[in-house]
Formats: structure tokens, sequence, C-alpha cells
């Protein structure tokens, strides 16, 4: 077998020129998601099934945000019906421990979802931290994500971001809340107070987070712990359930909404 090799300056060509391919058309799309956690990344794969087009802009070189950490680093999470139809239908494998409840590992979920996720369309962009929004008045919506490299940020360098145009944002940046947290703080005209979570009622906070998710200022939805977050809601700890529906419902919204 002899192995094809490449001088070092084609190596770089082709990541320059398939890098500027893509970001021609991420620069302009129908969805921007901030965050590859689990409420995320189901956004993500149930957006792009739609045909819509979808980026996922994550500041870290990995997805599945909270997944991996488990519950205190023990390598499982559990769901409960119906959120298990969305992972059999990443091609999970789930243990039934009882009626309507499930037990699968860390790993497989966070590789399945982002691969279901990937397969449908999304892309996802690891390295790019979301820190601002683009707004518009007449009406007042928000119309776009302000970028930067993660790596930008953690050497606290001042270089000037990156505007991304989005008919739809979804912020899924987990408890922080990021992005409603900056529109709370930059844009008083929006009226919005962040209460951030209460402390942990898994049941209670699992109902709401699912009920409440949706287009919380005209443009910018919430998904995931960021709907606790802006609603006080409660904590629920290592169960995933409405992590998964809320992405979903979250997705469909953003179709209906667009399709108009
Ligand atoms: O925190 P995360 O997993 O959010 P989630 O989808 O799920 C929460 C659960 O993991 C868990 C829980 C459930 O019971 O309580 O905590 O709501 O994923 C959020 C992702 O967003 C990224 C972050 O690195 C993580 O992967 N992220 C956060 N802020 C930004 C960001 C930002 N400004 N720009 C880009 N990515």
């Amino acid at each position: 077998m002899e192995l094809k090799t490449l001088e070092e300056h084609q190596i770089s060509q082709i990541i320059i020129e398939e890098t500027l391919e893509d970001w021609k058309s991420i620069t302009n799309v129908d969805v921007v998601i901030v965050g590859a956690g689990p409420s995320g990344l189901v956004a993500g794969k149930y957006a792009a099934e739609k045909g819509l087009k979808t980026v996922i802009f994550e500041r870290r070189l990995s997805f599945g945000g909270g997944i991996g950490g488990g519950g205190m680093l023990l390598h499982k999470v559990v769901v409960t019906s119906p959120a298990d139809e969305i992972l059999r239908d990443a091609g999970c494998r789930l243990k039934e421990i009882s009626n309507g409840v499930y037990a699968l590992d860390t790993a497989e979920m966070m590789a399945k979802l982002a691969t279901a996720t990937v397969d449908a369309g999304a892309k996802i962009i690891f390295g790019v931290t979301v820190e601002d929004v683009i707004f518009r008045t007449d009406p007042l919506r928000i119309t776009g994500v302000v970028i930067q490299w993660s790596a930008v940020h953690l050497a606290q360098l001042h270089v000037d971001p990156l505007g991304i145009k989005a008919r739809a944002v979804i912020d899924a940046t987990g408890h922080d809340a990021e992005v409603l947290t900056i529109v709370s703080k930059k844009i008083p005209e929006f009226n919005l107070k962040i209460p951030y979570e209460k402390s942990m009622y898994a049941p209670l906070g699992e109902n709401l987070v699912l009920e409440k998710a949706g287009e919380i200022i005209p443009g910018l939805y919430a998904t995931g712990m960021a709907v606790a977050a802006v609603y006080n809601l409660p904590r629920m700890g290592p169960i995933f359930s409405s992590m998964l529906l809320s992405g979903k419902k979250v997705a469909e919204l953003v179709y209906e909404k667009l399709k108009k």
C-alpha cells in the first residue's frame, strides 16, 4: 500500500479554501443556535431536517455541553418519555429502568445526538463564542449574532468581531443564558430582565422548561436551561427530558414562524 502524502502548503490550501466556502454561506442563515449542548443539538437537528439553513456556534472544541459530566461525573444520564423518542431517532440505545424511564451512557448520547444533527445538515462550528447580538428597530427585533474566536477571548485580545445575519437566533447556552443576558444588559428597549434559575425541584423544572421554551423577544428564542434562567425556573440536575424536548419544540416554533 502506498500512502498518499501532501506538501504542507497543500494541506493548508485545502483547509483554507474549504473553510472559506462554508463561511461564505454561514454569514447569512435561517437559524443561528448558540451552544452545542443537548438542547442546542436537538434544536439544530430538527431545524435542519425542516430544511432551514442552520449553524451552531460552540465556544468549546467539543459538543455535548453538560451531557459529558453526567450526574456528578457518573457516566449515565436519565430521560423519561416521550423524550426517549428523540434519542431513539438519533440511534441511541436506552435501558428501560421502569415504565417510561430510561438510562443511557453520556458518551453515546453526545456522539449520537451530534451525528444526527450533522447528518440532518446543520453545521457545528467549534471554538467560536457569541459575544453580542445584532438588532434592528421598527420593528424592534434581533437579526443576528456577533462572533469571535474563543481563543481571542481567552487571550483577552482587543479584536473586532464579525457579524452573522440570522432570521432566528436560539439561545441554547445553558444555565447562564448568555445571549439573553447580553440583550438584557445592552438593549434596555426590550425590557428583558433575567432572574436566573431557582434551586432544584426536578419535576417542576422539567415541566416548566418545556412549557416556557419559545420566542422570548422578537427573533430570539430560548431552549434548555436558558429557559430556566429567563423565568426563574427550578434546576433539575442530570435528567435530560426537557432539554431534548424543548430543543425540538423551539425548532418547530422557529419553522412555523419562518415559513410564513
Ligand atoms: O450547558 P449546556 O449543556 O446547555 P443545555 O442544552 O443543557 C443543560 C444540561 O447540560 C444540564 C442540565 C440539564 O438537566 O442542567 O446542565 O441547556 O450547553 C450549553 C453549551 O453552550 C456553550 C457551552 O460551551 C455549552 O457547550 N456556550 C455557552 N455560552 C456560549 C456558548 C457562547 N456565548 N457562545 C458559544 N457557545
